[in-house]
This record gives C-alpha cells, sequence and structure tokens, in this order.
C-alpha cells in the first residue's frame, strides 16, 4: 500500500517500544529527519519548531506520552500546520530500544493520547494495531504542495486587482511586452495565445472577477496563460464567492458578484463547469524563487508560509477576519505592521492610490475597477509599470 503525505509534513509515530515507530521511519524518512524523543536535548523542542516554520518535513518517533504529545502537537498548531500521525498500538518488542524508559513507563494509554488529539480537533491518521498491518505500507509518497513554487526564479510581472477590467489587462501585458493573439475558442486556449519573448510569466494577485464590465473576457485570458505555463494566479475572496456561487452554494450577491452573475448567466454548463475547475485549483498563496517571494492576495502571517488549512486560506483571502462578508472594510488590525520577514510579500484586496510599501510587503492593488490603475510590479526588477483605468463602478 502507498501512501501519500504532503512533503513539508509534519509527522507523529507513536509506538509503546520506540523503536519499533523508529525501524518504521527509518524505511520511509532519511535520518536527518527523523527525532527520537530519546534525543530528550532541552532545545529538541525549538529544533523541531524551526524546522517546521522552514517548511521541512520532519519526523518524531515518541512514546504515548500525553504531556509530550500536546507540546508537540502546540507547536505544530502555532505553527499552522496539522499532524500526519501513525500509531503503532502494538507490543510486539524489538530488540534495541534508545527509549527513555521513564518517559515510556509513564503513559502506556491510547485512550488519553486519542483525546489529546481530540482536544486539538485531530483524528489519528493510521493506526496499526498488528506488525503485519504497518508491513502493508511499503510505499510513502511526498506530494507537492500547491503553494511551493520555490523552484519558479521569475521574472515575473505582477500584477495587482483585475476585477473585469479586460481591456485595461490587455494594454498593461502589451505594455510589459506580451503578445496577444486573438485565436479561435476552444476549451484548451480559451481564444488566446500569449507569449513573452524574454520568457517573462504573469501572476494574478487574485479578484480577477466581480464588480468589472468584462469579467468573462478576464477569465478568458486568465485561464488561457494559466493553462498554458504563461501566468500563475492565486485565488482572491472574490474568485472564491463566486466558485461558491456557481457550485450552487447559498451566496448573498452583493459586493460586485452581481456582475459576474450576470455576464455569466447565458453561458454554457460546459463552459461554467471549465470555470469552476479553474477557480476550484487556485492556490491561495504561493512561495517563490527559492522562498524570496511570497504571492498572497490578502495578506499573510511569517508563520503561515508554505502551510495550507483553513485558517491560511481565510487569512490569505481576507487578510483578517473574513470581516462578516465585505471584503471592502479595512482590516482591524494590518498584518503587515507586524511582519519582519525576509521574503517580500506583493499582495492586493485592500485598494490604495498608488502601491504601498511597509516591512517588506509591497500592495499594488491600485484600484482599476474604480477608475485610478492597474498596476504591475516587474519582479526582480522591483519596477512598476500602471495604466490608467477606463472603468469606473464606484
Ligand atoms: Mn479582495
Amino acid at each position: 500500500m502507498k501512501i501519500l503525505i504532503p512533503e513539508n509534513s509534519f509527522v507523529l509515530i507513536l509506538s509503546e517500544k520506540l523503536c519499533e515507530g523508529e525501524s518504521f521511519a527509518q524505511k520511509f524518512f532519511s535520518e536527518s529527519e527523523i527525532f527520537s524523543i530519546s534525543d530528550n536535548k532541552r532545545d529538541i523542542m525549538d529544533f523541531i519548531a524551526q524546522r517546521i516554520e522552514e517548511n521541512l518535513l520532519t519526523v518524531i518517533c515518541l512514546p504515548p506520552d500525553s504531556l509530550l504529545l500536546t507540546q508537540l502537537l502546540q507547536i505544530g498548531k502555532e505553527r499552522y500546520i496539522k499532524p500526519v500521525s501513525f500509531i503503532f498500538r502494538y507490543k510486539n518488542g524489538c530488540e534495541s530500544s534508545s527509549i527513555n524508559v521513564q518517559l515510556s513507563q509513564v503513559y502506556s494509554d491510547f485512550k488519553s493520547i486519542k483525546k489529546t488529539f481530540k482536544l486539538f480537533g485531530y483524528t489519528f491518521n493510521y493506526v496499526f494495531n498488528s506488525l503485519k498491518e504497518s508491513k502493508r505500507i511499503n510505499q510513502v509518497i511526498r506530494k507537492p504542495i500547491e503553494t511551493n513554487k520555490k523552484y519558479d526564479t521569475g521574472p515575473f510581472d505582477i500584477i495587482g486587482d483585475v476585477h473585469g477590467c479586460s481591456d485595461e489587462l490587455n494594454e498593461l501585458l502589451a505594455n510589459l511586452g506580451y503578445q496577444l493573439e486573438a485565436i479561435p475558442f476552444d476549451f484548451i486556449n480559451y481564444g488566446w495565445k500569449v507569449h513573452h519573448n524574454k520568457g517573462r510569466k504573469v501572476i494574478f494577485l487574485g479578484d480577477i472577477v466581480d464588480r468589472g464590465p468584462k469579467i468573462k473576457e478576464v477569465l478568458n485570458l486568465v485561464m488561457s496563460m494559466v493553462l498554458n505555463g504563461v501566468a500563475y494566479c492565486i485565488a482572491g475572496n472574490h474568485d472564491e464567492k463566486l466558485l461558491r456561487y456557481l457550485k450552487g452554494r447559498n451566496v448573498k450577491v452583493r459586493y460586485g458578484l452581481e456582475q459576474s452573475v450576470e455576464q455569466l448567466k447565458n453561458e454554457s454548463k460546459e463552459y461554467k463547469k471549465r470555470i469552476i475547475d479553474f477557480l476550484d485549483h487556485l492556490p491561495f498563496h504561493l512561495v517563490m524563487d527559492d522562498g524570496k517571494l511570497i504571492i498572497t492576495h490578502a495578506g499573510i502571517k511569517e508563520r503561515m508560509i508554505g502551510k495550507l488549512g483553513d485558517e491560511v486560506k481565510e487569512f490569505c483571502l481576507y487578510g483578517g477576519d473574513p470581516e462578516g462578508d465585505n471584503p471592502i472594510k479595512v482590516p482591524r488590525t494590518r498584518w503587515n505592521e507586524e511582519y519582519h520577514g525576509k521574503s517580500l510579500i506583493v499582495y492586493g484586496h485592500l485598494t490604495v492610490k498608488e502601491p504601498v510599501l511597509l516591512n517588506n510587503t509591497i500592495d499594488i492593488d491600485t484600484g482599476c475597477v474604480i477608475g485610478n490603475k492597474l498596476t504591475a510590479l516587474r519582479y526582480p526588477e522591483m519596477e512598476i509599470k500602471q495604466n490608467s483605468s477606463h472603468t469606473n463602478v464606484s
């Protein structure tokens, strides 16, 4: 049996006899990734915490000790990562054990371990009741996580909230040196062939839909570029809400969603299915250029970078609490005032007159849809390119 785990997993292996978990770990992970609680150094918790922050796969073998487990789960929780757990619930015994005897004897009850998991809102992932059961696993595959695009070093042209401003987008792309060729429509190219002579790629910061006059046109161009590898796009709160609407969820049609609904109402089922599929696969943030560049729609906390999960998703979409579902309202606390990381964070969502730089973060949503301008940040050059809006729906 093969199992799939995210490449940055926080793996907890609990076994009555530590060697049981250790020998399982050694089969699937490298020595440098495995930490046994017998390495009972004072700073091991700090070390584990640091690895998690760096998104390094970390495997911890420990006895069923609730206190220790609580400490580890807390470290994970504070860093927005859910553990992948392997529970060995049998006592076959094994030859050598590096276990700290005191610890292993303190708790032997897996029931209390289960409770501890539950307190954090987790359940066990893999439970083995015999050696035979654990031997069924013969491969652990590391699944790349969708936020990890560290290998792509650019150069990029990062574009702020488009909101259906198709004319301005096409003009800006042309100004940035992209060749846009209109071709017959199909579900592969969506009517466009886009190319840049110097191999540059666009990154859309989300909120490509709602409010503006040409939402379908923007969707077609962005889908074409993303599906053909000329662009990346992350989800904004408006994209996510349109997705929920198209999926038939109960969504209030307001704050600009009415424009998307109106402009897409006569489209075919098949076309809408393609939009759903596209929006459904948008990541909520991206880690690019060896971790030097972070892309998010509304914001991100340093510890969230590279992590998945609902809390991270909400933060990336809204830059804080969702504030009801009013996407226009300014968040209560500005996350970037507290950001002191080395990576550059590029975001949009909060409309500003000119790009705003603060603590290595830059907001480039310059309100094209309300008559101001559409902004691109060239990376790594850090040059701004803009064009004036012909749209004003405010
Ligand atoms: Mn937004």
